[in-house]
């Protein structure tokens, strides 16, 4: 085989354990909704030379030599990025997605001053003021929830803006399955004076693709990682929109000088290569139709999981993404279900639902996705197979009830990942996992 021929010779350990990834990506149903499959062309990119370079600064002004084929790079990845989401301004540097947001933090705010975010088990992110994270402690957070049927209550957002001023709201979540509502938060936004950043890592694919609305046009601040829905390589972009540009004409400045020098030194070229060659996969017609159809999927996955009596946080989904409720089981269910699917070769992950009852470590629920699955062309019929699937290993294992006692809890586990060995419903499933996965073959030329 040539893929990995050179790291073979090298280091045949490590060129096992790649395999072993590569296969269990091909042998199973990845399902967790912020992975994707990135093109052969987006790894060439992120496997080039371009990895021997240093160019710190911008396109035109670097600290280091020898960087005219970098410049034109990323000036390339620039200037697809402004395009594609239609944007006056576009840094592609920032590492990944937490230290983009907390770009966006230092540009605009000082220690101490107020911003407000989703909370966090209500399916908003760390980077946007958890106290479990350093925006949760260097501001004065004050987060906003879903209401009782798990929508986002727009009536809280607006009464606790206008109440506490913040200086930076944002807007973006990791396991809400509903439309975000950017404009809503856009007027928001401007009757409290905020700024309004919109973090759109999850659906930037979707909004590439014309299949959920963007919140350019509402949004003073946008940011996004670059290898969910977009199917790029691990990165992150931050835009700066004309309404932007409209409150502080100093914005991309105040970005581009904060990601470097303020928190990064070299740009990893390599990954610059990659989300210019997914920016230009995502703005092909092709990928409007994978854009409609990870929706479409997800949509038929939530009526499965419905029908075979699985709750569904707000009952079902119009994005990339479902979070089922385990509560009706008991609480604690989360990591249960997790093993028991990964047992059968269907990857998710447990994961707080709102009001939930039982802790982060070990929640009760599942988030799942289908942008995975329909970039290896999986459709409707797929997904409703799945889904009875997915009901199936759930109901199996829902008895399991998690102690109380640490101790008692590590050894519950490691005796429920025994039992599934021998378990007949996951070895069914997991035959009928990779009969469909060998329908849809991935990274065929590999
Ligand atoms: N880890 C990402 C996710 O899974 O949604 C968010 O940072």
């Amino acid at each position: 085989m040539v893929y990995l021929k050179a790291i073979e010779s090298v280091d045949p350990e490590l060129a096992r354990e790649i395999h072993g990834e590569l296969n269990r990506q091909r042998e199973g149903l990845e399902m967790i909704p912020s992975e994707n499959f990135a093109s052969v062309a987006v790894m060439e990119a992120l496997g080039s030379i371009l990895t021997n370079k240093y160019s710190e600064g911008y396109p035109g002004k670097r600290y280091y030599g020898g960087n005219q084929n970098i410049d034109l790079i990323e000036r390339r990845a620039i200037n697809r990025a402004k395009s594609l989401f239609g944007v006056v301004h576009a840094n592609v540097q920032a590492y990944s997605g937490s230290p983009a947001n907390f770009a966006v933090y230092m540009a605009l705010c000082s220690p101490g001053e107020t911003i407000m975010g989703q909370n966090l088990s209500d399916g908003g992110h760390l980077t946007h003021g958890s106290k479990a994270s350093i925006t949760g402690k260097l501001f004065n957070s004050v987060p906003y929830h879903v209401n009782k049927e798990g929508y986002l209550d727009i009536g809280e957002v607006r009464k606790l803006a206008l109440e506490h001023k913040p200086k930076l709201i944002w807007v973006g979540s990791t396991a809400y399955p509903r439309r975000l509502p950017f404009e809503e938060f856009g007027k928001i936004a401007d009757e409290s004076g905020a700024y309004l950043a919109a973090d759109i890592s999850h659906i930037s694919g979707l909004i590439a693709g014309g299949a959920h609305e963007s919140p350019v046009r509402h949004a003073h601040i946008v940011t996004t990682t670059t290898h969910k829905t977009l199917r790029g390589p691990r990165g992150a972009i931050i835009m700066v929109t004309e309404k932007g540009i409209s409150k502080d004409p100093e914005l991309p400045e105040k970005i581009d000088k904060t990601i470097f020098p303020g928190m990064q030194g070299g740009p990893h070229d390599h990954v610059t290569a990659g989300i210019a060659v997914a920016l230009k996969e995502a703005s092909s017609e092709s990928f409007k139709e994978y854009a409609k159809q990870i929706i479409r999927n997800s949509v038929a996955l939530a009526e499965e999981l419905n029908k075979n009596d699985i709750k569904l946080v707000t009952g079902g989904s119009d994005n990339h993404l479902i979070l089922i409720d385990l509560t009706p089981f008991g609480p604690g269910k989360g990591v249960f279900a997790q093993e028991a699917l990964d047992a059968a070769c269907i990857t998710t992950n447990k994961n707080t639902v709102p009001n939930e009852p039982s802790s982060p470590f070990y929640p009760s629920g599942i988030r799942l996705g289908t942008p995975a699955l329909t970039t290896r062309g999986m459709r409707e019929d797929e997904m409703r197979k799945i889904g009875a699937l997915i009901s199936k290993v759930i109901k199996s294992v829902k008895d399991y009830e998690l102690p109380q006692g640490k101790a008692e809890r590590s050894e519950c586990l490691a005796k429920f990942r025994e039992e599934l060995k021998g378990e007949k419903v996951i070895e069914e499933v997991r035959g009928a996992v990779l009969e469909i996965c060998k329908e849809f073959p991935l990274y065929p030329g590999l």
